[in-house]
Order: structure tokens, then sequence, then C-alpha cells
């Protein structure tokens, strides 16, 4: 029993930024940028960056800069990804605003729920950003599926809040998951135990 518990222990340290459950496909940009939506904009530029969030030499992250003129623009590549409404996604990414850029803004992630299987009839949305610059920085957040939501677009998202001029952001070990089992005490949640054995 020991070695199984001692197993479960490194398995579960080795899945911290990427777990078996994760729905995102290539979530940590092994060697490019393959299985992402590149949505087409004369705003947006996205490419491999061999700049991985762990220093991983065979893994890299995705760049995306946002040229947008406007301020508060949000610009991104994404995948369409089923889902359950009701359940509760665990929404989590590994994000770096290069420093000395001069551009406020945030990177991350951002998911839009919708009504149907192919994610076209939007429902809502939400950012889950960081605004911390010249450093890797962990953003996650944890959100139900909405009533009648078959689908979520998971962005990696670069959104500029000035006017004007370009911001670029990294993201990488994008994480979008079912939250199968409640809890891990976070946020001292204990809804889901029972003080008693039976
Ligand atoms: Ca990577």
């Amino acid at each position: 029993m020991r070695c199984a518990i001692s197993a479960l222990i490194m398995a579960t340290v080795a899945a911290a930024n990427v777990s078996a459950g994760n729905l995102v496909q290539n979530p940590g940009f092994d060697g490019d940028i393959t299985d992402w939506f590149l949505h087409s904009d004369p705003n947006m530029e996205v490419e491999y960056s061999t700049e991985d969030a762990s220093g991983n030499p065979a893994s890299g992250s995705a760049s995306v800069t946002n040229h947008h003129p406007e301020a508060a623009t949000v610009k991104g590549l994404s995948q369409c990804i089923s889902v359950v409404e009701g359940f509760e996604y665990r929404i989590g990414a590994e994000i770096m605003v290069p420093s000395g850029q001069g551009i406020a803004g945030f990177g991350g992630v951002t998911v839009y729920w919708y009504g149907d299987p192919g994610c076209s009839s939007y429902i809502t949305g939400l950012l889950v950003n960081s605004d911390v610059t010249g450093a890797w920085t962990s953003v996650v957040d944890y959100r139900t599926a909405p009533s009648g939501a078959q689908s979520a677009r998971v962005y990696v998202t670069v959104h500029k809040a000035d006017v004007g001029g370009s911001l670029n952001a990294l993201a990488d070990d994008v994480g979008f998951e079912p939250v199968l089992f409640h809890s891990g005490f976070e946020s001292g949640d204990f809804s889901g135990w029972s003080a008693t054995i039976p």
C-alpha cells in the first residue's frame, strides 16, 4: 500500500500542469502549434516560440501578438471542445507577457460557451488573465458550463488595453478539463466529503 500511495503522489505532482483529463489537444505546444485553429486576422500574429514554461528544450509555447489599432481588443488562437452543461471545468495556462513593451494589457485564456456542438451559437464568455510581466505566471479558474452549453471555444489570448501599438504574450500548458472529484480543498469547500464512516 505504501508503494501504491507513493506512486499516486508522484503521478499527481507530475500532472500538476497538464493532467490526463485535459481536453485540449497539444496543450504544451510540443514542437509546433498544430491542433490549434489560427483565426485569419490582419491585426494578429501567431507563431510557435521555442520558449517553454518549464524550460523543456523539446517543447515550446504559442506566441500571440495583438496589433489591433483600437483599445480593449482580444486576439488569439483556439480550439472548439465538447462540453456538458452543468459540469464544472478547470481552466488554466502558463502565461508570459514579456516586459518592456510599454503597452497595457493581459495574456491569458478566454473561454466562450456555445449552445451547439460546433461553437456557433454563442451563450457567454469569460477571461482568465495575467498582467504580470517578465515571468511565466499560472492562471487558473473554475467555471460551470451554463445551461444549454454543448461546446466551448478555448482561446489563448492577448487582451490589449491601450489604443495603438502591439502587445505580445506567450502561452503554454493550456488546460481545460472537467472537475470530476470534489474537492482538493483549495477553497475550503468540504461539501463533497462526509465526516462519518458508513
Ligand atoms: Ca511547452
